[in-house]
């Protein structure tokens, strides 16, 4: 047992959990904190705005598949988090978020910079601590990993009041806790995985829907060898984008407001869907009410409460998805063979489908358009290169049109749609992967948001590219008016917008501006090859919309291919 203060001991906890990368922002009410970080191992990197440093955390977490974790102080910096811990939350993302507070005697007496930022994160966060005394901080921060990524994912806030911080006293550091009261479930009940088992077998056109549980668990290999095994097509979750090669031949792409034509219209047709990892979000099944009704959906999913909470299921396996997959696999009969006429009958089903939708969906003829934009990015990315995106027209085009080959390299914040998240969250993934290039696929409106982590980007020696599909319109907003509001446009033009390649160059990046395929190609090249971060700026028609589109409110079956 040492003597230290809390500041201390809090980044020695963190030390112990081998935290590589601490996002923040100091400011009073954290001031020992960032004295403490002084004598750390870790690198801090220091942002300039902190709902970047909870995506910066976020996006190392969805990579690294560990927590990432971010500083704030209190007050204004706390609140600035909230954003970045909801759409982490959103999306199931462990991060740490540790906020400086106001010293305990001055708790609830409006002080400077006092938000009760645990009322304030209460509805999305999985827990937050905030210990009264110095002694609890080094089991809070094991407590706060734990519960941080076991069972489902997701945020955790320590709150840590500033006489707190300063306090020295004994410390112990445990190396083994339990927190009572939760009991993440881990182990799926066999006979549920049975009744699954059973009911797959029988299908004659079942169908898999992967969702980002997938990715969470790491289950890859898992979800490709029972596809492979009973030859069943693949669609996904938005979320889920990246839990199966889009390359292979049993790979129907998103499903969904804006998924593939076919893959849309395969599940309609399936008789059996076996969703895992995924919740049955209104964006990916339209009406919950039309969504697999009179067949068999079969549920995998690590969350209890998931289970019959949008969809009423047929079997329900409940756990880890990569251990209740693996169970299922070791079910299935050794001298099965799936009807292999039936399964052939399913695949040309597919293949007659993806040629129809091919020559049917509204392409736009333009020399660059977004879609071409992506293609060619995919064509020059190697296969390992990580993806992420905006919220926007820019995110429904990379899901339609960018095929993520080597599973787990794609995600996006799916769950909140939060604009301004893929740049910074880049920037976490790339310090996550620091061997891999790594692309923001971005809208202006979104990128205008979080521009300002340029800084960092250069700075702090983790360049990203910035895919810059600049459209100077909040494009999906603008889509939706001209489709339901008669094009009444109303507050979409981004006016004003600032010379994207001189800004970049401003701080330090480089930039490009294409007006041809031919320079797009040069653009992505050179900037795989750099070494400094880079804003490729590619003007796109304004009324370029994204099309498949299933309109909220209606069901898959009313799926919009074109104007
Ligand atoms: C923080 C935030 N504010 C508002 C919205 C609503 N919204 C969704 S898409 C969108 C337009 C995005 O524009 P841009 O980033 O330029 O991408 P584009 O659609 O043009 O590709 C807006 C305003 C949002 N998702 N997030």
């Amino acid at each position: 047992m040492s003597e230290m203060s809390g500041a201390a001991a809090l980044m020695t906890a963190l030390e112990k959990e081998k935290v590589e990368y601490i996002f923040g922002l100091p400011g009073g009410a954290n001031l020992p904190i960032y004295d403490a970080l002084v004598d750390s191992k870790i690198r801090h990197i220091l942002v300039r705005h902190e709902q970047s440093a909870a995506h910066m955390a976020d996006g190392y977490a969805r990579i690294k598949r560990k927590a990432g974790v971010c500083f704030a102080t209190s007050g204004p910096g706390a609140t600035n988090l909230v954003t970045g811990i909801a759409t982490a939350y959103a999306d199931s993302s462990p991060i740490i978020a540790v906020t400086g507070q106001v010293a305990l005697p001055m708790i609830g007496k409006d002080a400077f910079q006092e938000t009760d930022i645990i009322g304030v994160t209460n509805p999305c966060t999985k827990y937050a601590f905030q210990p009264r005394h110095a002694s609890e901080i080094p089991e809070m921060v094991k407590k706060s990993f734990y519960i941080a990524e076991s069972g489902r994912p997701g945020p955790v806030l320590l709150d840590i009041p500033k006489d707190v911080q300063q306090q020295v006293t004994k410390m112990e550091f445990p190396d083994y806790i339990k927190v009572r009261g939760y009991n993440p479930v881990v182990d799926a009940d066999l006979s549920e995985i049975n009744k699954a088992c059973e009911m797959l077998l029988k299908a004659e056109k079942p169908i898999i829907m992967a969702g980002g549980g997938v990715i969470l668990s790491g289950a890859f290999p898992e979800l490709q060898a029972l596809a492979e095994l009973l030859s069943i097509p693949v669609v996904t979750t938005f979320k889920g984008k990246g839990a199966f090669p889009e390359n292979h031949q049993l790979a129907l792409g998103p499903i969904g407001m804006h998924g593939h034509a076919e893959a849309n219209k395969m599940v309609l047709e399936a008789d059996c869907i076996v969703a895992i990892g995924a919740r049955f979000s209104d964006r990916t099944v339209g009406r919950f009410d039309e969504f697999g009704k009179d067949i068999n959906v079969i549920h995998f999913d690590v969350d209890p409460a998931e289970i019959g909470k949008n969809k009423s299921v047929n079997a329900a396996v409940i756990g880890d998805v990569k251990s209740s997959l693996r169970s299922l696999i070791k079910l299935i009969p050794k001298n099965f063979r799936t009807n292999e006429e039936i399964s052939k009958l399913w695949l040309a089903r597919k293949r007659e489908l993806v040629n129809y939708y091919e020559d049917s969906i509204k392409d736009y003829s333009r020399e660059i358009t977004a879609k071409k934009a992506l293609k060619k990015l995919r064509e020059l990315l190697p296969a390992e290169g990580i993806v992420t995106t905006e919220v926007g027209q820019c995110q429904m085009w990379a899901s339609l049109h960018f095929d993520v080959i080597s599973p787990g390299t794609f995600f996006s914040s799916t769950g909140l749609g939060t604009m301004g998240f893929g740049f910074p969250a880049s920037i976490g993934a790339k310090a996550a992967r620091n061997d891999v290039p790594v692309v923001d696929i971005a809208g202006d409106g979104s990128f205008s948001m979080t521009e300002n982590s340029l800084a960092v980007s250069v700075l702090e020696d983790l360049p990203v590219i910035v895919f810059l599909l600049n459209n100077q319109m909040l494009g999906m907003v603008a889509q939706w008016q001209r489709t339901f509001y008669n094009r009444r446009y109303s507050g979409v033009h981004q006016k004003n917008c600032p010379d994207y390649c001189k800004l970049a160059e401003s701080y330090g990046a480089q930039a490009f501006r294409v007006s041809s395929m031919d320079e797009l190609d040069k653009a992505i090249k050179n900037s795989i090859k750099s070494d400094v971060a880079t804003v490729i700026d590619i003007p796109i028609d304004p009324d370029e919309d994204v099309y498949p589109f299933v309109a909220p409110g209606t069901g898959l079956k009313d799926m919009i291919i074109g104007a």
